[in-house]
């Protein structure tokens, strides 16, 4: 680490917000308003009531009718806001045009190649509404699900929000994976309708999405039609009476459309995460909570005021995308920017271009990029005028100290408190995160969100202080899921299930004497690849698809900027010989099967897998061999010899 890096992380390891930025913010404002002093006593008297601090905030928001009780817990099942009657896209918009804040700009949207659009809540609300309009032609309703393939180009939150409008759920499936993963959602989720486009330019590469979408449209008997957005103007063949043009469904749609009146509790979407084992778990959040938590969430831990621009670097495809790119900033009305291409393109010095040009003052992105651009040194954001920047965040996997210091140094320019935001696509909202008033510590997440109560503990269920362990939550929260949807056995298996009432996370992390928290990392066979979730059996599935692999393994392998890069072991069928060319093809096949996201790094073939006696693999000793870390204790092991066969292929 530079020398200047080094000395800012060892003199002060732990940054004090300014008095400017703790009386200035939306938190302390709050806590003003009930005669809360500070930090300890917010979280004391929110932990004491959560009911009251819910209630408090789902008031800022607008019910059709008002809910009877805040809370009923019956483990494993929260229902919030009971009885309300609410929509979330009437809160994201309608509510907005009503007070007059029509001519707000909502988003700015910055095309790949640099094309901008500014849509304003009003333009937003009418194209909204004639979309809406022409889904219910097509028959989608309450209850109906719709399938969502699209890159981030302004018609994807316009989608997803007219999907809402009507009180039909959907599933947005991120334009990085292939069709393949996009028809295995599309038929575990049954959607009547799947929305694409033609095509986009990805580093200036054009992906024909239209035509990867045809291929596995045979596959999905529940598709009645495709919706195509004319994007990037290529030719493509429209199917007679499936395949519609978005623009001609909508010309001649009318600008209002009403509202369906949805319950609190009615599903809004579903979004698909990897599990440990098969099929992706499809997530479903609904209208009532989910909308109080990120409202809440973004309102506090990012601080956001009326003028503020705020960038939420993500991919809409993602959770962090539909909470805090999506549904968030415009409940809390602010503007935001939707920036379509990849952050080092055509230069590395895209993002601070875009941060400078819009004079943006909260920017939250994930620590896979503040690594690359560590790679790339700081004359990138150097060149360019970051001073509206007032706050920063971070998100999807644990930030390492050097990266902490590094984006607080040459992005923060050594003033922006970094919210450093532990959470999930189940949980919606960030449960684990600092405020802005929070005392940092470079690479902890800090504490737990008013009101939820997390906790460290060993297999036995005792509470750790200063040791790994499970990281559990002990309290619901309004944005948390409410099932694995067509599968609640599931629901309570994957999180309900190790500890009793308690949601298990799945990561591991410790909690210092301070109470700070120190998240560690996935705990189950899931990979984190630049910030997104892999399932290891996805992978390895993808690859025994291939003909000539008998069977494989996959593990994460550190890597400097992407967390982890994907390792795979294959055994080959007989007569198959272990060429490069062979390894090239695997890595092809598992970009097409799943998506370039998900394709190894590294292949090695093997002649066979450590397993169990009951003839599961150990991951964690192949895990271990490819750290160059001892494998521990191989009693358990069926065939210990193939440990030293890993040796050889590394
Ligand atoms: C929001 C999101 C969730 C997993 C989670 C954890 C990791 C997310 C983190 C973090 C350390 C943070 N994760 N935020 N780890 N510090 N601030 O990323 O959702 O895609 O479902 O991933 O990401 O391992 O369990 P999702």
């Amino acid at each position: 680490m530079p020398k200047d890096l080094e000395a800012l992380l060892k003199e002060e390891r732990i940054f004090k917000p300014t008095k400017d930025i703790v009386e200035k913010s939306n938190i302390t404002q709050w806590m003003n308003k009930y005669k809360i002093k500070n930090y300890d006593e917010l979280l004391k008297k929110a932990n004491d009531n959560p009911d009251w601090f819910w209630d408090d905030l789902a008031k800022e928001l607008e019910w059709f009718e008002p809910y009877k009780n805040v809370l009923k817990w019956d483990p494993p099942h929260a229902e919030w806001f009971l009885e309300g009657k609410f929509n979330i896209a009437h809160n994201a918009l309608d509510r907005h045009i009503k007070n007059g804040k029509g001519d707000k700009i909502a988003y700015i949207w910055e095309g790949e190649d640099g094309k901008t659009r500014k849509i304003t809540y009003h333009q937003l609300w009418c194209d909204v509404n004639k979309f809406a309009n022409a889904l219910r032609e097509l028959g989608i309703g309450k209850g109906d699900t719709v399938s969502i393939y699209l890159p981030m180009i302004p018609e994807l939150p316009v989608a997803m929000l007219a999907c809402a409008k009507i009180g039909a759920v959907h599933s947005v499936v991120f334009s990085g994976f292939w069709a393949k993963a996009f028809q295995e959602r599309v038929n575990d989720s049954k959607s009547k309708v799947a929305i694409t486009t033609d095509g986009f330019t990805r580093r200036g590469k054009l992906i024909p999405l239209k035509e990867n979408v045809d291929d596995i449209l045979q596959n999905t008997p529940t598709i009645k039609n495709l919706i195509v957005i004319n994007n990037a103007g290529i030719d493509v063949k429209m199917h007679e009476g499936r395949d519609l043009w978005w623009h001609e469904i909508t010309e001649n749609m009318s600008e209002e459309c009403e509202t369906e009146v949805m319950d609190s509790e009615d599903p809004l979407f579903i979004l698909y995460t990897s599990g440990t084992t098969g099929k992706p778990k499809g997530v479903v959040h609904v209208h009532g909570g989910y909308a109080v938590g990120i409202y809440t969430t973004l309102k506090f831990v990012f601080d956001l005021n009326e003028d503020d621009i705020w960038w939420c670097a993500a991919d809409i495809g993602w959770i962090t995308g539909h909470s805090y790119i999506v549904y968030a900033p415009l409940l809390l009305g602010v503007t935001s920017i939707i920036f379509e291409g990849t952050p080092d393109y055509p230069d590395p010095g895209r993002l601070w271009k875009i941060v400078e040009g819009y004079k943006v003052n909260v920017f939250y992105t994930a620590p896979t990029t503040i690594r690359m651009f560590m790679k790339y040194g700081p004359k990138w954001p150097q060149k360019y005028d970051l001073s509206s920047i007032r706050l920063l965040g971070s998100v999807g996997e644990p930030i390492n100290p050097e990266a902490w210091v590094w984006y607080y140094k040459y992005i923060g320019r050594e003033k922006c408190p970094i919210m450093d935001t532990w959470w999930q696509t189940e949980t919606g909202m960030h449960l684990i995160t600092p405020l802005p008033i929070s005392p940092l510590k470079p690479g902890s997440a800090v504490m737990p969100f008013p009101t939820v109560q997390a906790d460290i503990l060993d297999d036995m269920g005792r509470s750790l202080t200063e040791k790994g362990g499970h990281l559990v939550i002990k309290t619901p929260w309004p944005s948390m899921l409410r099932t694995i949807y067509r599968n609640p056995q599931r629901y309570i298996k994957t999180y309900w299930s190790a500890f009793k009432n308690m949601y298990l996370s799945g990561d591991v992390a410790r909690k210092d004497s301070d109470g700070y928290f120190w998240i560690q990392g996935r705990e189950d066979d899931v990979l984190s690849v630049a910030g997104h979730r892999i399932g290891t059996a996805e992978v390895e599935s993808a690859l025994v698809s291939y003909e000539c692999v008998a069977e494989a393994a996959v593990v994460g392998k550190p890597d400097e900027i992407k967390g982890e890069e994907i390792a795979a072991f294959v055994i080959l069928k007989d007569n198959f010989k272990p060429t490069q060319e062979l390894k090239d093809t695997l890595k092809y096949h598992v970009r097409v099967e799943i998506g370039p996201v998900a394709t190894p790094k590294y292949i090695s073939f093997v002649d066979d897998l450590p397993k169990t006696r009951s003839g599961k693999i150990m991951r964690r000793v192949i895990k271990a061999k490819v750290k160059g870390e001892d494998v521990g204790d191989t009693s358990t092991l069926a065939n210990p010899e193939a440990v030293d066969g890993l040796d050889r292929a590394l």
